[in-house]
């Protein structure tokens, strides 16, 4: 009997997918089918699958060509496959021409001819019309945010605005968009949805004025400066069915979602410390330390270093103390700080003048979770215990600047209708993080460091 395996995600199973199984099924006499799962394909960084793994598998079941369907899981899998299972041919289309010549040492590999003018692609544009998103404030962010938008099927970056015109049209150029302009409400005349990139202290007056103009806001880190406002702009989001999320990337990215929910599930017994820091040296004068109303490293970082107390300790937290070494004109460019649990403590570093190790370690009971530098684009952590032979190592993938996570959440928030919060990071979650920023800017418990 000669055994034919292919590969494929076959989301929104089309005829090009079943010609293709029925030429690879013709080559023998049995047909294995390998569907991805919904990880492996985050983890090969296609995020636009539509349809479930159960739903694709039942698809693929369906055209009756398959004799037999398997998951395929990781990288590398192919191999183990082909020789488990006697696999004497491999097939797969021609868009992979030359790509799996490696498993010539296994079995034989046969390109068939691609169907032309049909793709999966091309079924969930037709199907889902784009959202048309314009970008509030072309700064640095904003720069890197317009590339990694073209990872995320369903959105359509289309525009921006800026109050210096000029700036707008320039960035519009530079990223090709339709339209750049300097008024808002012609800007939000023309989206459907906006991302806020701007300073951050502008980042309330813009979301207040995009969700009352109807529009789903993703908003930079840190939404605002003050729980009254996050509260109050979250509640304004829930009125008007209008998706609003905080794009803190970390919360979104893969790896830290895992870690999250291993510690959650026991891995390292209960939790009893978290220290995480991030420091940033900055060169001459940006914005994070000339912005007198909003600058510093608490206004900067402290979103990402609080995220591990808020995400595995929770929203509701005791005393919160800080040590700060201030510039002459009062913005942070270091602190450090402890927030109280009744079972637990979380203590941070954040910094735009001093340089440290940027890592995260979570304490239990049972072990420690330890993420290195960077830990923020979370691909790789460990968990260990006391005898240092038991070391569980864990990889993920992180691809480009890592802000395809929140917005492609973000799509499926817009897509969904019903759901309107995420998990991620919640209402509650981005709000406990206003509350933290907000203690630290009024001075409360903070010792200076001169
Ligand atoms: N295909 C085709 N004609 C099309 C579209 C797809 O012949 N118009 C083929 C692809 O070449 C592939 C199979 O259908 O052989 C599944 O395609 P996808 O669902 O796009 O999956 P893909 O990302 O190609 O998975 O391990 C996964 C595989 O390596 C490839």
């Amino acid at each position: 009997m000669k055994k034919v395996i292919t590969y494929g995600t076959f989301d929104l199973l089309h005829h090009g997918h079943v010609s293709l199984l029925r030429r690879a099924r013709a080559l023998g006499d049995y047909l294995i089918v390998g569907v991805t799962s919904e990880n492996f394909d985050k983890e090969r960084g296609k995020l636009n699958v539509r349809r479930s793994l159960p739903e694709r598998v039942a698809d693929v079941l369906a055209t009756g060509l398959a004799d037999e369907i398997i998951v395929e899981e990781y990288e590398g899998q192919k191999i183990d496959d082909i020789q488990r299972r006697g696999v004497d041919i491999f097939a797969i289309g021609s868009d992979w021409a030359d790509k799996f010549n490696y498993l010539r040492e296994y079995c034989r590999v046969v390109y068939l001819e691609r169907t032309k003018d049909i793709s999966s692609t091309m079924i969930r544009d037709a199907t889902r019309r784009a959202i048309s998103l314009g970008i509030i404030g072309n700064g640095r962010v904003a720069d890197r945010f317009v590339p990694e938008s073209k990872y995320v099927s369903g959105v359509d970056v289309t525009g921006v605005y800026n109050p210096r015109e000029e700036s707008a049209r320039s960035f519009r150029d530079r990223h090709e968009l339709r339209f750049a302009t300097g008024d808002l409400d012609h800007f939000f005349s023309l989206v459907e949805a906006v991302y806020i990139a701007s300073p951050h202290h502008t980042h309330a007056s813009y979301t207040r004025a995009a969700l009352l103009a109807g529009k789903h806001v993703l908003c930079e880190k840190p939404l605002v400066l003050t729980a009254a406002e996050a509260v109050e702009l979250h509640d304004l989001a829930a009125a008007r069915r209008l998706v609003l999320l905080e794009a803190l990337k970390s919360a979104y990215c893969p790896g830290f979602k895992r870690l999250v929910n291993l510690v959650k599930s026991g891995a390292i017994g209960q939790v009893k410390d978290i220290s995480a820091s991030f420091t940033k040296l900055v060169e001459g004068r940006p914005r994070e330390l000339t912005d007198r109303q909003a600058g510093g490293s608490i206004t900067e970082l402290g979103s990402y270093v609080f995220l591990p107390a808020i995400k595995l300790l929770g929203v509701e937290h005791g005393r919160v103390t800080f040590h700060s070494w201030r510039d002459g004109e009062g913005v942070d460019l270091f602190t450090r700080g402890l927030v109280e649990y009744p079972s637990a403590t979380a203590s941070f570093k954040v910094g735009l003048g001093v340089k440290t190790e940027g890592n995260l370690v979570i304490s239990g009971t049972k072990g420690y979770a330890y993420v290195p530098a960077p830990w923020w684009k979370t691909e790789f952590f460990e968990l260990r215990r006391e005898n240092p032979g038991d070391v569980k190592k864990y990889f993920y993938k992180f691809d480009g600047d890592g802000l395809r996570y929140e917005l492609d959440e973000f799509v499926r928030l817009v897509n969904d209708g019903e759901r309107r919060h995420s998990y991620m990071f919640s209402p509650a979650e981005s709000i406990a993080t206003a509350r933290l920023i907000e203690s630290f800017r009024e001075g409360k418990n903070t010792t200076q460091i001169h």
